[in-house]
């Protein structure tokens, strides 16, 4: 019995770090490139301020929507960022809904390769934060970050999706307890 016991914890120990490493991974936010503008050269859309007013994470989904006929996404280096100027692109996408999940930290810097269209504006650098923290980065002390990364995010960093996490995650440790208990 008490070895019944002590394999059911273990299995729900398991279990637990499943659920709480796929509930980290399924929590990216999508953020559509000049949200309803699009990726355009129409209204002189301010890229830099657009990016400068969100928080990128690893896990995020960067959405770029345009007429395929007129624009295209190209991931650059900040060379050839600045310059408006690619040699070879690190990926292209032409489809004119394009998601593309954020997977490594730093800058990504995109553009559109159409004639003129950099120069005129249509280039964002999307910088990625090295955590899946909320925070911005210049109030998150090395502690909160710390605590970002842990499994169960500190609560004055959660954000109200990590929240709702949180929430699940007690009602399965108490589950969890129940059955462990139980068994
Ligand atoms: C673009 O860069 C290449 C080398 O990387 C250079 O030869 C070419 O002149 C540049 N073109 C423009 C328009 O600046
Ligand atoms: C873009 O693609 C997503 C799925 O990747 C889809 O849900 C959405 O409806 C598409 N939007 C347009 C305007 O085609
Ligand atoms: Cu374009």
């Amino acid at each position: 019995m008490a070895t019944l016991g002590v394999e059911t914890r273990g299995f729900g120990i398991i279990f637990l770090v499943v659920v709480l490493v796929s509930m980290q991974s399924s929590s990216g936010e999508i953020h559509k490139v000049g949200d309803s503008a699009g990726w355009t050269t129409i209204g002189n859309v301010d890229y830099k301020q657009w990016a400068a007013t969100k928080t990128f994470k690893i896990g995020d989904v960067i959405v770029f929507q345009y007429k395929p006929e007129y624009h295209n996404v190209m991931q650059v280096t900040h060379a050839e960022f600045r310059a408006c100027n690619v040699s070879s692109s690190i990926s292209t996408h032409t489809t004119g809904n394009d998601s593309i999940t954020i997977t490594t930290p730093g800058h990504h810097f995109f553009l559109c390769s159409v004639p003129g269209h950099c120069q005129a504006g249509q280039k964002v650098d999307i910088n990625v934060l090295n955590s899946a923290s909320t925070a911005p980065p210049q109030s998150a002390t090395p502690a909160a970050v710390a605590a970002a990364q842990a499994p169960a995010p500190a609560p004055s960093v959660a954000a109200p999706l990590h929240g709702l996490n949180r929430l699940s995650t007690v009602c399965l440790l108490i589950a969890l307890a129940l059955v462990s208990g139980f068994c």
